[in-house]
């Protein structure tokens, strides 16, 4: 165990430019002037004397010019809270000491994880006390024949895949974020990225996690048996309820034999119909080796190639695609691909691409791709829609909000996990302007709700989306999504205002 964790891993924190920081960020509470702090109490000097007395020094931050802000600002620089507090606890144990004290003070806690989160969830909205898990980062088992891996929930993602790799072991989910972002933040949202199409979603492969409850109570549910029918299955509340049922400390992952060979290809295509026909050969003839089928249109490679200076092989076209295979025989995959390409490339369905020849130049395809969110928060404000919709009408959103908005924005443009039906539509302005948000919110919900869609595809509701949960669910989902709150935390402690929409006296 502990050799894991000696292993230096050189995580890199994935940069943020200088002038995305120097962009002022407004106080939610200023910004979003309905939202009401709850009946929350307000931070003592005895509940700041209790935290000190039970942990160290280093895991109480209260210092608000040089440590809080980082905690209190989200990582698109469109929200922030005014916590005066953070606490960094180390253990399970430690956390259900915090959280009991909380429950029974009546103070209100924001758990955050690596802060990447999109939709405002992440940090606080008034002043709840930010509980981060960064330091709860050891990965405490992994084992080469079952793939299962047991961590705490504050370890980056990235580090957790290099140590994996050393055992030749995969993640079974990838993200552009993973640098920063943590195994329990990636539970928490049931976070998608790059390789669900392969691997499906966290529901499938966490195998088990320890929670703390709202009370302090540990709920242990660290199942590492592939196979467990023992009775309702727990932790799935936890997978994607944002912080708000329980502060998940440990998780027991599924993960994946390394595939030793990766191919990388990045195409230009001419209409969205070849996109489709791409998919759709795509999924036929690679079948079991396709592990990522994503899009990329023009705008939002304009925007990354512009903004971060990056190179793309191939310009000028309306769409671009990038497939990757991952298998475990590199001639036979090879094979398959070759011989994918030749059909597409013979009936005029793909018009000019590369194949990554290395590791450095997959790399840098993928930063194409990857990239795209980082470059767009540098234009200034961007409003983010993550939608799932019927796969025939990917792109039309996207069409039909460019027709109704004009040259309001800078730019609205859509990339996302095609293969997996998740369109990431993004809009910006030099700075927030509410009067572009109207035209845009509720017609993309209006919009998506028609289609049956899903309003979040893999991001989650947070702050920003809380009001919207109706148009993807069933007015008596969402009531019993209610009633199980209440009866985890029936103080409401554990990340309010966050997933639900207000609630008005009738409801
Ligand atoms: P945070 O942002 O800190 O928190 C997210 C939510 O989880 C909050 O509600 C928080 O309260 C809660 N939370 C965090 N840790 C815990 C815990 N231990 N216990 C209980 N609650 C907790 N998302 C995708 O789904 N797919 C993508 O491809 C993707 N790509 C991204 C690329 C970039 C560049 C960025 C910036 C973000 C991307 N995201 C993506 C969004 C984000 O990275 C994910 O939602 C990620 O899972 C959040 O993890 P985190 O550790 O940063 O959590
Ligand atoms: C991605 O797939 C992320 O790159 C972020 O989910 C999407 O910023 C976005 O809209
Ligand atoms: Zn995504």
């Amino acid at each position: 165990m502990s050799a894991i964790n000696k292993l230096s891993v050189g995580i890199r924190k994935f940069h943020t430019t200088a002038s995305r920081l120097r962009k002022y960020v407004e106080l939610t509470a200023v910004r979003y002037p309905l939202l009401k702090r709850g009946n929350f109490s307000f931070l003592s000097d005895r509940h700041l004397g209790f935290f000190q007395s039970i942990l160290s020094a280093h895991q109480v931050l209260t210092d608000e010019l040089n440590d809080l802000s980082g905690y209190n600002v989200d990582w698109m620089r469109s929200v922030r809270g005014s916590s005066r507090l953070v606490l960094r606890p180390k253990t399970t144990e430690e956390v259900a000491a915090i959280l009991q004290y909380c429950n029974v003070q009546n103070i209100a806690i924001c758990p955050q994880g690596g802060n990447t989160g999109l939709v405002g969830g992440s940090v606080p909205v008034f002043d709840e006390v930010v509980l981060s898990l960064e330091l709860m980062d050891e990965v405490i088992s992994v084992d080469e024949l079952s793939g299962v891996t047991i961590v705490q929930a504050g370890c980056v993602l990235e580090k957790l895949e290099t140590v994996l790799h050393l055992s030749n072991l995969a993640l079974p989910l990838d993200l552009g974020a993973k640098g920063s972002c943590q195994i329990g933040g990636n539970v928490a949202t049931n976070a998608g990225g790059i390789r669900l199409l392969r691997y499906g979603n966290l529901h499938g492969s966490v195998l088990g996690l320890t929670a703390v409850l709202a009370n302090g109570q540990i709920m242990d549910c660290l199942n590492t048996n592939k196979k467990d029918n023992t009775g309702y299955d727990l932790k799935q509340l936890f997978i994607g309820s944002e912080g708000t049922l329980g502060v998940v400390t440990q998780v027991a992952l599924q993960c994946q034999p390394k595939p030793s060979s990766v191919q990388v290809g990045f195409f230009g295509l001419n209409s969205f119909e070849n996109v489709l026909e791409t998919l759709r050969l795509s999924k036929r003839n690679l079948g079991e080796i396709l592990s990522s089928c994503e899009l990329i249109d023009q705008s939002s490679l304009e925007c990354v190639t512009k903004q971060l200076e990056l190179r793309s092989p191939i310009n000028n076209f309306p769409f671009y695609m990038l497939l990757e295979t991952a298998g475990s025989n590199a001639g036979h995959d090879a094979e398959k691909l070759n011989s994918l390409l030749e059909i597409l490339i013979n009936n005029g369905t793909i018009v000019d691409g590369t194949l990554a020849v290395d590791s450095a130049q997959a790399k840098n395809l993928w930063g194409l791709r990857e990239r795209i969110s980082e470059a767009l928060a540098c234009e200034g404000y961007v409003y983010k829609y993550d939608v799932s919709v019927p796969i025939r009408q990917f792109y039309q959103l996207v069409d039909d909000i460019r027709i109704r908005l004009g040259n309001l924005p800078i730019r609205c443009c859509g990339y996302g996990h095609l293969g997996d039906g998740n369109l990431h539509l993004n809009i910006t302005s030099h700075e927030y302007n509410p009067i572009l948000l109207n035209r845009i919110e509720p017609f993309v919900y209006d919009w998506v709700g028609q289609e049956r869609g899903s309003v979040s595809a893999e991001h989650g509701l947070g702050l920003k989306k809380r009001d919207y949960m109706e148009y993807s669910k069933s007015p008596t989902a969402i009531h019993w999504m209610r009633r199980v709150k209440k009866l985890f935390d029936p103080n409401n402690i554990l990340n309010p205002y966050k997933i639900f929409p207000e609630q008005s006296s009738t409801d």
